[in-house]
């Protein structure tokens, strides 16, 4: 289809030569990467199938991942097949690593979701597929493993539907055979389309086959099931069917193809893609049915005029090549050398696995590489106007986990903090801060493996060692009581001498109120030049309080002093607030302070009442749960929390929640600690004092 106005290919023809990208997500290992083998393989773009268990996939190809033989970063692939070309983007289904999946999810025109055929597992999928529908990218779903599936099909069917407010077509229904050992097996599939029957060979395409008697009866009823669905968006097919017509192929080719396209049904098809079964089949499905750039272009609100424009969706920082933008062109061609809106373009790659493939030129639809664009990153367009922000692309989801840094070489310090500039660009759900309160550098992301990825990228890629602890909770201490205090300063050390006298007077204020001075100096018994030497020592004495926490919320007033003309100074008065202060303190009931958050977790309604208990368990004040806004069957729990009970909670969250439930926190308050708790923390202050 040609837009008559600005004469740009919209959508284009299988075999047409156009570019198109196919993101493949789901759920932690449910079989993504063995997929796009299969699909590399199918395609003839590899001549041997590689595994993600032994290590040879031309997916997770980086140390991380082959360490842990999962995926913790895109993979991204590109294919000719019967002359149409593909970029395949195999994202990591941890949801630690979820951001991958969005960002690879704005640049493609078609997601395929792999899920594995248990359907008390779909909750896992929930999130994912809500982001999909709520940017309305055609999608299909992949049910893998097949050749594990010990239920039926269409129990997952329903299972899925659940989590689905798109109608669900299957596509293909299982020919089943009977083990020896009492169980199935699926051996092959019809397709409801063409109603015809195929086998699963161990290596290869499916062969054509007869179609079994046996299947005829739930063949009919799956294609009947699969025409009505289709009816609901097509007149002619609704009347077809109430009349009892049998519809022509063509007709339903053209509805399934419409429908997928306008986001409107999710196809639902089988297969096993660690042995390419039902491999040709799904990519028979894209080839016919994935939406060409410009259309997605049209989706996303981006122009697709012929001038030129791409999109960076990921940063990587390589050794050789230095920094990289991935990025999809959405419109016109670049080239090497070009200049973009007063950036030079230089060389241009085309990923594959862990190769860069130089290219002179990308057209619109390709996904390329650009070298040493230095201020292109995720989420930013490149055109002639020059680089700029795109409105819809994902934001980076706020951290939920935190580990604390330091260089193991000191020397190394500043290195340290180019290296997580450099991977916080490549993975922005990534953050890192220098927290004052606590003087930590905080490394802070979506769980502990993640950070543990990240710690490992630091010493493989940029050869920074570093040691890493749980973050300190920042402890404060106030009083309870107050108390006036005199306090002298005296030095007789040969020539002019130090002197200073005060008196202060010391009461509690309120929480948050911080720390106030007051000046009740009259007659110039305390110089003027003196009293904000006063307050400093003050300040200084009050970094660490007796019980080992900085102090807050209370009320210093410099009631009443006395000088001496030539000894007294700057300092001697700094050092008699200090002293006062010292003194003082122990008379005040000091007392800690803990930091409380207000959290709101995010879980699917069926956990919240374990969710209730998890907050109860961790000295959690609940003060309620409401749907949470835009997601069906999903609550949010609010609490009140100590922060120190919040740092690994996210653990326990996923381990009742399937992995999905998330949470946000705030600071709220600080609230008085006492008893055991407090006196180990107290406990531990000192020893970090002594040693
Ligand atoms: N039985 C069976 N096992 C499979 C199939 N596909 C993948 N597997 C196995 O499932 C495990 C995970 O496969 P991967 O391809 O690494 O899964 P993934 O979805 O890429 O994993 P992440 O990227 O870490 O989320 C491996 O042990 C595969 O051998 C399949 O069709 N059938
Ligand atoms: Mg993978």
């Amino acid at each position: 289809m040609t837009d008559l106005k600005t004469g740009t290919i919209l959508s284009g023809r299988p075999g047409s030569g156009a570019h198109r990208v196919v993101a493949l997500c789901g759920p932690y290992l449910s079989g993504k990467t063995s997929l796009l083998e299969s699909l590399l393989y199918a395609t003839g773009a590899i001549g041997r199938r590689g595994s993600t268990r032994a290590g040879t996939s031309v997916g997770d190809g980086s140390l991380e991942a082959r360490r842990r033989s999962m995926g913790t970063e895109i993979n991204i692939a590109s294919v000719d097949h019967l002359g149409d070309q593909w970029t395949f983007l195999d994202v990591p289904g941890s949801i630690e690593f979820q951001h991958d999946a969005l960002a690879a999810l704005a640049v493609c025109d078609t997601a395929v979701i792999v899920c594995e055929p248990s359907p008390d597992r779909v909750v896992a999928l929930s999130p994912l597929v809500k982001h999909i529908e709520d940017n309305r990218i055609p999608h299909l779903f992949f049910i893998n493993k097949i050749d594990s599936a010990e239920g039926r099909v269409s129990d997952m069917l329903a299972a899925l539907q659940t989590v689905s407010s798109r109608k669900l077509v299957l596509r293909q229904v299982p020919i089943r055979r009977p083990t020896g050992d009492g169980g199935e097996e699926t051996i092959g599939y019809v397709d409801l389309a063409s109603e015809r029957a195929y086998r699963y060979q161990s290596n290869g395409a499916s062969d054509l086959i007869e179609m079994p008697a046996e299947i005829l009866p739930r063949e009919a009823e799956a294609r009947r099931e699969m025409l009505e669905t289709l009816s609901e968006f097509d007149d002619t097919l609704l009347e077809q069917l109430i009349e009892d017509v049998a519809p022509e192929k063509s007709l339903i080719y053209r509805d399934l193809h419409d429908e997928f396209g306008a986001d409107k049904i999710a196809p639902v098809l089988l297969g096993a893609g660690d042995r390419e079964n039902g491999v040709r089949r799904l990519l028979k499905a894209l080839r016919h049915d994935a939406p060409f750039v410009g259309e997605t272009a049209r989706r996303r609100d981006l122009p697709s005029n012929g001038v030129a424009i791409a999109e960076c969706f990921k940063v990587l920082h390589q050794a050789h090549a230095g920094k990289l933008s991935l990025c999809r062109v959405w419109s016109g061609t670049l080239t090497e050398g070009q200049s973009l809106g007063g950036h030079r373009i230089g060389s241009l790659f085309r990923p594959f696995g862990q190769r860069l493939d130089k290219i002179g030129e990308a057209k619109a639809g390709e996904l390329v590489a650009l070298a040493k664009i230095d201020s292109l990153s995720a989420g930013q367009s490149i055109s002639a106007a020059g680089i700029a922000p795109t409105a819809d692309f994902p934001q980076a989801e706020s951290p939920v986990f935190a580990l604390a840094l330091s260089a193991k070489n000191r020397n190394d310090e500043v290195k340290l903090t180019g290296a997580l500039q450099k991977i916080v660009e490549e993975d922005p759900s990534l953050a890192w801060e220098a927290r004052a309160e606590t003087h930590e550098l905080l490394l802070k992301g979506q769980g502990e493996m993640h950070l543990k990825v990240a710690v490992e990228k630091l010493a493989g890629r940029y050869n920074v060692a570093v040691e890493t602890a749980p973050p300190k909770v920042a402890y404060r201490e106030t009083i309870g009581a107050s108390a006036s205090q005199h306090a002298r300063y005296k030095r007789q050390t040969g020539g002019h001498g130090q002197f200073a006298d005060i008196k202060i007077e010391v009461r509690p204020l309120p929480r948050g109120a911080g720390f106030r001075f007051v000046d009740r100096i009259v007659g110039g018994v305390v110089p003027r030049n003196f009293i904000p030497a006063v307050e400093d020592g003050l300040i200084d004495y009050l970094k660490e309080g007796p019980l080992g926490q900085p102090v807050v919320d209370l009320e210093v007033a410099l009631v009443d002093g006395q000088y001496h003309a030539v000894d007294s100074s700057e300092m001697s008065f700094k050092m008699a607030a200090r002293i006062a202060m010292t003194e003082a303190m122990p008379k005040c009931k000091p007392v800690l302070l803990e930091p409380i958050l207000k959290v709101t977790v995010a879980a699917p309604s069926e956990s919240t009442s374990r969710i209730q208990r998890l907050i109860s368990g961790r000295r959690g004040q609940l003060l309620g749960f409401d749907a949470r806004p835009g997601w069906t069957g999903w609550d949010e729990v609010s609490a009140l929390m100590p922060e120190s009970e919040v740092a690994d909670m996210i653990v326990e969250i996923r381990s009742v929640t399937q992995g999905v439930g998330t949470y946000r926190t705030e600071f709220d308050h600080l609230q008085e600690l006492t008893g055991r708790g407090a006196d180990r923390i107290v406990e531990e202050a000192k020893k970090r004092a002594a040693a």
